[in-house]
């Protein structure tokens, strides 16, 4: 029995071949979630996960998680993260983390190390929520926070449901939900924020995930010819979304702290250049580390609405698409990173997760750690996302022997 060793090459490979699957002008990807590129990705991913020897089970919300047996059997050791992206992804977001997990097994394999608790990589489905709200929806469904039948009736930007999507790609699988509660869960992930690489740290200890509430506002006005219809008599559902939008800014640099706001995503109705636009839909994106203080966010968006329907006579709905409180990890798990990082000689630092993830989710049913590489210039959700190949191998590093320990190897 040797000592296992993380092949930085073999994992650059993996990325790189993940990378070609909906593969866009600039090097990133697009595999919006059930969609055929994700279906290919997903296909990809479990070829490799049963060439690595790994017993590959997908459940009813499509979630795959590939086994690896221990010296006993029960409750697996659990690595994992997404693999599908946003339509202008990057190829390091979710599938480094994903890929990272089957590095471990292979490099488990090559040594002949046989851990005393099963070992598991999952990837989990809809992570980004960019085509079905909410996100993190597969993990969700496995930690039991979210109903499956909800889930599968949650209906996409583009109109098909997930679980009409589910079972047209094939992943309808038959494992059930909520999913057996891993021993431990550990996400590896790229940064997407510019900290570790501004500062030269090669690890993030996340110690926490900070809140997120996603609202869909949807204004309704009237239709108006733009060349004869006075100012005073307008009910302009545009110029209503425009204001919005300048509001939804203000309340996060009037906030401050942690507060982050966006309007990512809009849609005009009839959207004609000389039609005064009747609707509008936009998405709300509010984050915040402190829960009080996304509240106050939330309140503060709720009344630029009221101010807003009053001004310009408009009627306007809104419908929460995602609601996640800030988590905060165990303080054991995080020191657990800290000290694997340090022993293999990489410069750490602890810091919140500004983005959402599985972890997140698994973390309301077992210990749970996040281990972070930097993003150079903190791009993200980008095709120019980048990760230098020795934060990649570093990060791989650090996930094994964590996982070795935790699953006894
Ligand atoms: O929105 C997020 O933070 C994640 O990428 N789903
Ligand atoms: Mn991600
Ligand atoms: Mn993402
Ligand atoms: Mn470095």
């Amino acid at each position: 029995m040797n000592t296992p060793r993380i092949d930085g090459e073999r994992l650059a490979r993996r990325i790189a071949r993940l990378a070609e699957v909906g593969a866009i002008e600039g090097g990133g990807c697009a595999r919006l979630a059930l969609g055929d590129a994700d279906r290919a990705g997903r296909d990809l991913v479990c070829g490799w996960m049963r060439e690595l020897g790994l017993d590959v089970r997908v459940d009813a919300i499509g979630n795959v998680v590939g086994v690896r047996a221990g010296r006993v059997d029960g409750a697996p050791v659990m690595t994992g993260s997404h693999i599908d992206t946003v339509g202008t992804g990057g190829r390091y977001d979710g599938n480094y983390g994903v890929l990272a997990g089957l590095e471990v097994v292979a490099a488990l394999n090559d040594a002949g190390v046989r851990t005393e608790h099963p070992l598991a990589v999952a990837f989990f489905t809809n992570e980004e929520g960019v085509r079905f709200a909410p996100d993190m929806m597969g993990s969700q469904v496995y930690a039991g926070s979210l109903a499956l039948g909800e889930a599968l009736a949650a209906r996409g930007i583009d109109g098909p449901t997930v679980g009409e999507e589910l079972a047209r790609i094939g992943y309808a699988g038959a494992a059930p939900v909520p999913g057996p509660v891993p021993r431990a869960f550990v996400e590896l992930h790229i940064e997407q924020g510019p900290v570790l690489d501004r500062e030269g740290v090669d690890i993030g200890v996340v110690e926490s995930v900070q809140g997120i509430s996603w609202t869909e506002v949807d204004i309704r006005g009237t239709a108006n010819h733009a060349g004869t219809t006075p100012m005073a008599l307008r009910r302009d559902a545009g110029w209503a979304a425009g204001a919005l939008i300048a509001c939804v800014r203000e309340l996060a640099l009037e906030l401050g702290g942690s507060q982050v706001a966006t309007v990512g995503r809009i849609e005009f109705f009839p959207n004609l250049i000389n039609v005064v636009p009747r609707q509008a839909r936009l998405g709300v994106d509010l984050r915040n580390t402190d829960e009080a203080q996304l509240q106050l966010a939330e309140a503060r968006l709720a009344a630029h609405l009221e101010n807003l329907r009053a001004a310009e006579g408009v009627d306007i709905a809104t419908r929460s698409l995602a609601r996640f409180a800030p988590v905060r990890f165990a303080p054991e798990m995080a020191a657990r990173i800290e000290r694997h990082a340090r022993a293999l000689g990489l410069s750490t630092r602890r810091m919140p997760s500004g983005a959402g993830h599985d972890a997140q989710m698994l973390a309301a049913v077992c210990p749970t750690a996040m281990i972070f590489v930097p993003s150079v210039e903190g791009i993200s959700h980008n095709v120019r996302e980048f990760t230098h190949p020795h934060h990649l191998e570093a990060g791989a590093r650090v996930l094994l022997t964590v996982l070795c320990e935790l699953a006894g190897g």
